[in-house]
């Protein structure tokens, strides 16, 4: 007989949620101890719940375009589009249609299924809005979901980025309610809260997570996940970010992220979100291979594709397309009989 080696009890006997379903209680204690269990039996565990919400090996995909860049009023320490600090990120004013028009059919044509445009707005100005909205039904005629990220928004403004097609808004709690005045001082989490309920109210999806490696604590990672997890819908996709350090923003020396916490909170999040789109989101750049692996077999299935986040890199075309061969993933949208090139 082979001996136990652990002194931890068999964690995959404990209930996922009453008949597979999805809660919204989770408590803080219990997700600590989901964090703390053995690394393979979270990440077994995780995979499970995956296979039983989703396709195994199926990845979306989802690029983003800045579509108005720098001179944010706001003062969140890890962004390099913030006003504040010298990053060397320029001030642009809000893109052309046509414009952008021309990176979403790029982005189809390299297999994106989703088009997020984003916007260093702490909110937008009514006449931003309908140029926005223009460009979100250009997305939409082009066969893509739409995606806007663009700071505050009232339902109101919601209402209409709905009525011209949009499907999701990201608006992401990065980190725990207690340590958000560290990192941002020129909003509260209640705003980004309000937000999020304008969103839902106007019937949009909600993509909304947050960031690893801003000097946060295992304890105000646990918390964002038990805040995303009591959301009285979770969040259709969820992106997990590692902090992309640049040069002039206050968090440009923060320490590294372990990547096993990483692959930790990816698995959590998948647990406590089952039916959601995990998302693998910004640091992809210098990950390895075998790292984001270790991510997908956590419950990751959602990437953002393209060479470029907003104003930071992400692994080229060419790169992703070798590491899903050598992995055996597919992008979602693209498997074999689904009509798509
Ligand atoms: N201004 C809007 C807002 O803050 O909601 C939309 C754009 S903002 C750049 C979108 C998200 O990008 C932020 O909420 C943050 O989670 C993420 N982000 C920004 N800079 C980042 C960085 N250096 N590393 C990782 N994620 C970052
Ligand atoms: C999200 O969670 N991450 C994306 C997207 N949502 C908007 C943004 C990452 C930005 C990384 C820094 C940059 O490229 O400027
Ligand atoms: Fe502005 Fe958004 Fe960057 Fe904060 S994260 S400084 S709100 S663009």
């Amino acid at each position: 007989m082979v001996r136990a080696m652990s002194a931890h009890p068999a964690p995959l006997s404990a209930p996922l949620a009453p008949a597979g379903g999805v809660r919204h209680d989770w408590s803080l204690e219990e997700v600590e101890a989901l964090f703390a269990q053995p690394f393979m039996d979270l990440i077994l565990r995780a995979q499970l719940v995956h296979r039983a919400h989703h396709a195994a090996n199926t990845v979306q995909m989802s690029t983003l375009l800045s579509i108005k860049t720098g001179a944010c009023p706001e003062d969140c320490a890890y962004c390099p589009q913030s006003v504040r600090y010298d990053t060397g990120v320029g001030r642009e004013s809000l893109m052309e249609l046509e414009a952008v028009r021309a990176c979403a059919l790029r982005a189809k044509a390299a297999g994106a299924t989703r088009f997020c445009m984003g916007a260093a707005y702490r909110a937008p100005k009514a006449k931003d809005l309908e140029a926005i909205a223009a460009m979100v039904r250009a997305v939409r005629e082009l066969g893509l979901e739409s995606c806007a990220t663009l700071g505050m928004l009232t339902e109101e403004q919601a209402q209409l980025l709905r009525a011209a097609g949009l499907d999701y808004y990201n608006h992401n709690l990065d980190t725990s309610a207690e340590y958000y005045g560290e990192i941002i001082t020129t909003r509260s989490y209640q705003d980004r809260l309000d937000t999020l309920a304008a969103v839902r109210a106007a019937g949009l999806k909600v993509c909304c997570g947050g960031i690893l490696g801003m000097g946060e604590s295992a304890r105000d990672r646990a918390q964002l996940l038990v805040t995303l997890a009591g959301l009285p819908e979770h969040p259709e996709s969820v992106p997990i970010n590692r902090l992309v350090r640049v040069r002039g923003t206050p968090l440009a020396d923060a320490a590294d992220v372990d990547p096993f916490d990483f692959v930790r909170t990816l698995a959590v999040a998948r647990i406590l979100m089952p039916r959601a789109h995990v998302r693998l989101s910004a640091g992809r750049e210098d990950m390895s291979d075998e790292l984001q692996a270790l991510c997908f077999l956590a419950g990751a299935n959602s990437i953002f594709y393209g060479e470029k986040l907003l104003t930071t890199g992400n692994p080229d075309v060419a790169r992703d397309r070798r590491l899903f061969a050598r992995l055996g993933l597919t992008a979602q949208g693209h498997e074999a009989g689904s009509g798509h090139a």
